[in-house]
């Protein structure tokens, strides 16, 4: 069978989430998701994210959609875990369109549109404002 993979922080998780993994999961038979842990979203975006990395393995873990998940420690690691999990195909949002391309000779690469009008990053700002 097709075995996809994809890979997020999914913080405060939310629809746009459902959405993309759903999705990447209607793509093949197996999905296996790489959750970004904290210390790797401390080096990308100089904060920690709000829920901790095993709340957000456990939640991902827990949907119907998903089958597997596993810990994402560094973004420079992504052909040796497309092997380790031997993906065929690899999802991203489109926010990341093109930056995955060189690994097309292990994957196929499939960039799918983000969910409109939603982010973590909006609703900590809705939540903080109200
Ligand atoms: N997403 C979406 N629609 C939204 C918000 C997010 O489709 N409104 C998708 C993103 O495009 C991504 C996934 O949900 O594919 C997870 O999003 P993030 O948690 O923001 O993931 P990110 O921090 O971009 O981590 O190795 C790559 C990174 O670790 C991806």
């Amino acid at each position: 069978g097709t075995r996809v993979i994809t890979f997020g922080t999914f913080d405060v998780f939310h629809v746009g989430h459902v959405n993309i993994l759903t999705r990447a999961h209607d793509l093949g038979d197996h999905l296996t998701v790489g959750i970004s842990t904290d210390e790797l979203n401390f080096a990308k975006k100089g904060r920690y994210p709000v829920y901790r990395q095993e709340h957000r393995a456990q939640i991902v873990g827990s949907l119907d959609c998903v089958d597997e998940v596993f810990y994402e420690e560094s973004l420079d690691l992504k052909r040796q875990y497309l092997l380790e999990h031997r993906a065929d195909v690899l999802v991203m949002g489109n926010d990341w369109e093109g930056r995955f391309d060189d690994l097309s000779d292990v994957v196929e690469v499939r960039y799918l549109p983000r969910t409109d009008d939603i982010s973590t990053t909006d609703i900590i700002h809705e939540i903080r404002n109200r």
